[in-house]
C-alpha cells in the first residue's frame, strides 16, 4: 500500500486553499498515512513564539476537527520528531546552494525583505527530509508546492546514486480541481495565510455570514456570463472550481446550470455550498480545543508512531553515509 505524508505550517489560521489543496485530500485518504504540523518550518520567516506555541496546538486540533483520526493515521508535531534536522542536514550536504536559490517560494518569500534567513534557503531540505524520512510514496499537496516535491525527488535520487539505494523516490499529487485556490479579491494570486487579505480569504473557522459576505464581495468581471476560463475570466474560473469541490459536481455540469444565472445567484449558490462543506469542521473544532489534555496526548501518540518510522530510516541512512555506530 502507497504511503502519504504530508504537512501544514502554522503560520496562521487554515484557509480554504489549504483545505481544498491539501487537507480534504489528507482525509479522504488518510489510512497509514502521516499528516503534521511543520513548526520547524514556521520559524523561517520572522515569528512570535507564543504565537507559534497556540497556532500549532490550534492547527492540530483544527486538523483533527477536519477528520483525520489518530486511529487511522498519524498526526504530529514535526519538532516532536527531532531526527528529522539530522537527516535534514545531511540532505544539505547532497543538495546544492544554486538549486536552492531557484526554488520559487524562496524568491517570493524572500522578495524585499533586509535580510533572508538561511532557514529560508533551506525550507525545502527540510521538507524533503520530512518527506523521506517516513519513506513516503505519496505527497497530496497544493501546486504551490509541486517544485519542492520535484526537489525532493531529485535529492532522493541523487542520494541513492552515491549512497546506494535507501530512499523511497516519492511524487506530488495535486487535486485535480482546486490545487490553486486563488484570493477571492485578487483572483490571480493564491490564497495564503501570510497574506494580508482578510476579504480575499475565507478561513475554514469562519463563521457563515462572514463566508456568504466574502463570496459575495468576491472580485468577478463586467461579462455576466458564469463560465470557466481561468486567463479571461480568474474570478468567476476560481468560484466554479470552488463550487465544485464543495458539491462534488464537475464543472461542466455547474456551467450548464448557472451560466445564465446572472453572478448574483450564482455566489449566492457558491456561499452557500461552502458554508455546507465547512460546517462538520467547524462544529467538531470547540469540542476539541475545548480538551487540552486529549490533544496532547492524540499527539504524543502521533509522535511515538512517528518516530517508530524515522529511526528505522535513520539507521540505514547513517550507516549508508559512513556515520561511525554508537555500539
Ligand atoms: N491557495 C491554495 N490552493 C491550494 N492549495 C494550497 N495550499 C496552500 N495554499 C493553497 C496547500 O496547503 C498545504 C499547506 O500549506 P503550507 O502551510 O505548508 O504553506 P503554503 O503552501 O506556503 O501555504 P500558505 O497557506 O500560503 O501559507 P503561508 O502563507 O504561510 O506560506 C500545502 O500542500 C499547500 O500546497
Amino acid at each position: 500500500m502507497s504511503r502519504q505524508f504530508s504537512g501544514i505550517q502554522p503560520t496562521g489560521d487554515m484557509h480554504l486553499g489549504n483545505f481544498v489543496g491539501a487537507v480534504g485530500r489528507w482525509v479522504q485518504d488518510q489510512d497509514d498515512g502521516l499528516f503534521c504540523v511543520v513548526d520547524l518550518h514556521a520559524m523561517t520567516l520572522p515569528y512570535d513564539p507564543a504565537e507559534l506555541t497556540a497556532g500549532t496546538r490550534r492547527l492540530a486540533a483544527l486538523l483533527l476537527a477536519a477528520g483525520l483520526d489518530p486511529d487511522r493515521c498519524t498526526l504530529f508535531v514535526q519538532s516532536h520528531v527531532p531526527v528529522v534536522t539530522e537527516l535534514t542536514w545531511i540532505l544539505n550536504c547532497v543538495a546544492t546552494v544554486g538549486e536552492l536559490r531557484r526554488m520559487t517560494q524562496f524568491k517570493e518569500k524572500g522578495h524585499g525583505q533586509e535580510s533572508v534567513s538561511a532557514g529560508l534557503l533551506d525550507y525545502p531540505v527540510l521538507m524533503a527530509a520530512d518527506i523521506l524520512l517516513y519513506d513516503s510514496d505519496e505527497v497530496p499537496v497544493g501546486e504551490d508546492q509541486i517544485q519542492h516535491v520535484e526537489l525532493t525527488r531529485d535529492l532522493a535520487t541523487r542520494f541513492n546514486h552515491r549512497f546506494g539505494d535507501t530512499l523511497v523516490v516519492p511524487k506530488a499529487t495535486v487535486p485535480p480541481v482546486g490545487a490553486r485556490i486563488k484570493d477571492l479579491q485578487n483572483p490571480t494570486a493564491k490564497m495564503s495565510k501570510s497574506v494580508d487579505s482578510p476579504q480575499g480569504t475565507i478561513l475554514v473557522l469562519d463563521d457563515p455570514k462572514v463566508i456568504t459576505k466574502k463570496v459575495k464581495s468576491a472580485v468577478t468581471d463586467s461579462d455576466t456570463a458564469v463560465r470557466f476560463d481561468v486567463e479571461q475570466k480568474p474570478g468567476v474560473s476560481n468560484l466554479l472550481a470552488l463550487l465544485s469541490v464543495a458539491t462534488g459536481r464537475a464543472i461542466p455540469d455547474l456551467e450548464a446550470e448557472y451560466g445564465t444565472s446572472g453572478y448574483g445567484t450564482f455566489k449566492a449558490a457558491v456561499a452557500e455550498a461552502l458554508v455546507e462543506y465547512l460546517r462538520p469542521t467547524r462544529g467538531r473544532y470547540e469540542a476539541l480545543v475545548a480538551d487540552p489534555a486529549e490533544l496532547t496526548r492524540s499527539l504524543a501518540r502521533g509522535a511515538t508512531k512517528a518516530e517508530a518510522i524515522a529511526s528505522a530510516t535513520m539507521d540505514r541512512v547513517r550507516s549508508a553515509t559512513g556515520l561511525l555506530p554508537t555500539t
